[in-house]
């Protein structure tokens, strides 16, 4: 994936931003530098710029915020503007706005002021997890737990526990499996590294593709974006094979669209065997 730099400096605007009542009367000049990260991979692809984010539609959408209305803080400026930005422009992944006021009404010589607000686009982001052995409830627990606290996730729902029989290597015990949703302003292989580390401090060790594990953390959807590369699938390879993704996953996601279809509708095109998933009553625990 790749992610450019796009960077507008010294953007150039009359206003009449300020609290004091000469300011919003006399009006001033004011700054704009911005920095926004944007994934160009398709454009690059194509040399296309309808696949990127248009530098001279970026600086239309910031004079119209500067100059439309008066706000009291450069705070609110930046602020606006950077939001704006982020929803009207949807390649745009994170944007670092400072508003300037070089003429403020300070009793002193100075350069400048100013102020710098970060926003980052926030994507849903879906997790599969998954243990066969210790004790398999408590890990899980503890993996949920290790995803909320990162910065840059936020845990917006978790799955009931399910038990599960094993697919694709079924010569090993029973899975607990669940899902956890949330929105995310990682990018995917940040994400993936996360869900590595978590597992490794979790005490996790290399083991056989499909074979028994404390916990196996695997990412299923990142927004709407399409990976391929030798370290990474999305969405995940299997997730409209196995009714142990795809069950608890409609519990807390039916109506997320992966490639397309909803969760929902994935879970019923899934052929099930009796007993595949069953639900888990977590107090009778293996602990
Ligand atoms: N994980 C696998 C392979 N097979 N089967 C079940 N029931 N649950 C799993 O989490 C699981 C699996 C590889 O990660
Ligand atoms: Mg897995
Ligand atoms: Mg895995």
């Amino acid at each position: 994936m790749t992610v450019a730099t796009i960077r507008l400096e010294g953007l150039t605007f009359e206003a009449r931003h300020g609290v004091f009542e000469e300011e919003q009367r006399n009006g001033q000049t004011f700054r704009v530098d911005v920095t926004l990260s944007v994934v160009v991979d398709d454009a690059i692809r194509d040399d296309d710029y309808e696949k990127t984010v248009c530098y001279a539609e970026v600086t239309d959408c910031i004079a119209d915020i500067m100059t439309t209305r008066p706000y009291r803080l450069i705070e609110t400026v930046a602020d606006r503007t950077a939001r704006a930005l982020l929803s009207r422009f949807e390649k745009i992944n994170a944007v670092t706005l400072r508003v300037s006021k070089p003429d403020a009404p300070i009793k002193a010589t100075f350069e400048n002021v100013s102020v710098t607000v970060t926003h980052h686009r926030m994507r849903p982001v879906g997790f599969s997890l998954g243990s066969n052995q210790g004790a398999r409830a408590k890990i899980l627990q503890d993996a949920i737990l290790r995803l909320g606290l990162e910065d840059g996730v936020q845990v917006t729902a978790i799955s009931p526990l399910y038990e599960t029989q094993p697919w694709g290597k079924t010569d090993q015990p029973a899975f607990l499996n669940l899902c956890v949703i949330g929105r995310t302003r990682l990018m995917p292989h940040a994400l993936l590294r996360l869900c590595k580390e978590t597992e490794r401090q979790l005490g996790r060790m290399p083991g056989e593709r499909w074979g028994p594990r404390l916990i196996d953390i695997d990412l299923l959807f990142v927004g709407d974006f399409h990976v391929q590369d030798h370290l990474l699938t999305l969405p995940h390879t299997h997730l409209s094979k196995r009714a142990f993704v795809l069950v608890p996953l409609a519990d807390i996601a039916a109506d997320v669209k992966i490639s397309g279809k909803t969760v929902h509708q994935l879970l019923n095109e899934l052929p099930r065997e009796a007993g595949d998933v069953r639900p888990y009553r977590q107090f009778e625990d293996d602990a």
